[in-house]
C-alpha cells in the first residue's frame, strides 16, 4: 500500500503507491478489454475503502449479474491478499489462492504491491486494472448497457466538474488523509496530517449543513456493503508496525448508525432520476457481526 518518503525531519512519511495497471474496460474496447457480461471478476477486500467504492457502485448500478465478485480475507500474509475465506483457500471461478497470481499472469516480476480493488479477466486469469478511481468511473459511464433498469447516473455530465473538485479535496485530505495520520511515524507529520483532516471535515460539515449530499441529489445508502468486522481486523491486525499487539478495539456501536438522522428534511433525491437497488444477493450479504 505504501512506500516510504523522507520528510524534512528525516523520518519516513506515508506515501500511496500509484495504481500501475490502468487499462480501461470500455464499451468500445479501446484497450482490448470490452465491456462484456460474465467476463470479468471484481476482486475486493471489504476492509478496503477504495474497494468499497467499487462494490457500492456495482450494487447501485445493478451490475452484480454482469460483474461477479471475489472477496479476499481481510488478513493478508506476506503474499498479500489471499482467498482463505473460500473452500480450499481458493477463489471460486478464478481458481487462485492469492490475488498476486493474477498480477503475475499480467506482468512477471512486477515490483509493486498487490492491491484491491482489482478486475481480473476470467478466461485468461490476467489482471486488467487496479486503478480504483477509473474502475468506479468506468462502471458508471462505460458499463451502461448492462446497468439495471432505474440505475442512477453516478457521474452526470453536468456535475462532473463539481464532483471532480469535491472528490479531489476529499481524496487528498480525508481518504488519504486518514492514512497519512494513521501511518505517520513522526509527531510533526502526524500533527500536520491530523490538522489537515479535521480542517477538511469542518469544511465538509459546512457544505453539508444546508444540503443533504456533498454534490447534487445522489447518494444512496451504502450500509449493506460495509463489513466492520473485516475493516477492524484488517487495520488492527495486519499493520503490525503501528499496532504491534494486534488488539482489535471494541465498537463502534453499529446499530447506533440506524438512528433517524432527519437529513432527508434538507431535500434531495437519493437516486436522482433512478430507483433504489434491489436486495443484496444472498451470496454477498455481509454477516450480521459486521453490519449495522
Ligand atoms: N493503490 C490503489 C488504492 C487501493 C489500495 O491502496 N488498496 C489497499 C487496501 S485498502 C491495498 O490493497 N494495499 C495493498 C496492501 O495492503 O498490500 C490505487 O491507487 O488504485
Amino acid at each position: 500500500m505504501s512506500g516510504g518518503g523522507t520528510t524534512a525531519y528525516g523520518r519516513k512519511s506515508f506515501q500511496r503507491s500509484k495504481a500501475h495497471f490502468t487499462d480501461r474496460i470500455t464499451a468500445d474496447g479501446q484497450d482490448g478489454w470490452p465491456v462484456e457480461a460474465g467476463r470479468y471478476r471484481l476482486v475486493v477486500s471489504r476492509a478496503c475503502p477504495w474497494a468499497s467504492r467499487a462494490v457500492i457502485s456495482r450494487r447501485l448500478l445493478g451490475l452484480e449479474g454482469a460483474l461477479s465478485l471475489a472477496i479476499a480475507d481481510p488478513i493478508q500474509d506476506d503474499r498479500s491478499w489471499r482467498f482463505t475465506l473460500d473452500p480450499d483457500d481458493r477463489a471460486p471461478v478464478l481458481g487462485i489462492r492469492f490475488l498476486g497470481e493474477a498480477y503475475d499472469r499480467r506482468e512477471t516480476d512486477y515490483p509493486g504491491g498487490v492491491s484491491v480493488p482489482a478486475i481480473v479477466d476470467v478466461p485468461s486469469g490476467r489482471l486488467v486494472t487496479n486503478d480504483y478511481q477509473r474502475i468506479t468511473l468506468d462502471l458508471a459511464t462505460e458499463w451502461t448497457a448492462l446497468h439495471r433498469e432505474g440505475a442512477p447516473d453516478l457521474y452526470p455530465e453536468a456535475r462532473r466538474d463539481e464532483i471532480d473538485a469535491v472528490m479531489a479535496d476529499v481524496y487528498e485530505d480525508v481518504n488519504n488523509g486518514v492514512y497519512r495520520a494513521g501511518f505517520a511515524t513522526g509527531q510533526d507529520e502526524y500533527e500536520g496530517a491530523c490538522a489537515r483532516l479535521f480542517r477538511r471535515l469542518e469544511l465538509l460539515a459546512q457544505r453539508l449543513a444546508g444540503q443533504r449530499y456533498l454534490v447534487g441529489d445522489q447518494t444512496p445508502g451504502f450500509g449493506d456493503t460495509v463489513d466492520f468486522d473485516h475493516i477492524k481486523r484488517h487495520y488492527y491486525q495486519v499493520h503490525s508496525s503501528i499496532n504491534p499487539t494486534g488488539i482489535v478495539p471494541l465498537g463502534p456501536d453499529l446499530p447506533g448508525w440506524l438512528t433517524p438522522h432527519h437529513r432527508q428534511e434538507l431535500g434531495g433525491r437519493p437516486f436522482g432520476d433512478g430507483t433504489p437497488p434491489g436486495p443484496v444477493p444472498e451470496a454477498e450479504q455481509v454477516p450480521a457481526r459486521g453490519r449495522p
